[in-house]
């Protein structure tokens, strides 16, 4: 009888231990959803007619973007970790190596074409510029 007390206190303390646990998981995923970035809205996918360049909340923004030929394109590192602007279609492109926060980098586009790159450290991170006559 004695025995089955023990047990029973045992049982109640993996119980309760299980439920605290539980309960300060459910509390992180909580405060980690709430500082989540924002989902990148519409507007960024879609292509625009622009030079400059964003680079925040692990993307860029807008990631499409049509230029003239000739046009020089600006990334702005938003983000408070290193990013990179880099080619990923073996022409002439962006290698700006690792831009820290508040960093800048420019690219001048001379040639009509679809160019694509992405970040290096972060390889979904991934932008194209339309270049036209
Ligand atoms: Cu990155």
């Amino acid at each position: 009888m004695r025995k089955g007390i023990i047990i029973s206190a045992v049982a109640l303390v993996v119980v309760a231990g299980g439920v605290i646990i539980y309960t300060n998981r459910d509390s992180l995923f909580g405060s980690s959803n709430s500082t989540m970035p924002p989902m990148p809205t519409s507007s960024s996918t879609a292509t625009q007619s622009t030079n400059s360049v964003a680079i925040q909340n692990f993307a860029f923004s807008p990631s499409a973007i049509t230029i003239k030929k000739g046009t020089t394109v600006t990334w702005t590192n938003q983000d408070s970790t290193a990013h990179t602007v880099t080619e990923t279609d073996s022409q002439d492109g962006p290698k700006s190596g690792n831009l820290s926060t508040g960093k800048s980098y420019s690219f001048t586009y001379n040639t009509v074409g679809t160019f694509k790159y992405e970040c290096s450290i972060h390889t979904s991170m991934t932008g194209t510029v339309t270049v036209t006559e």
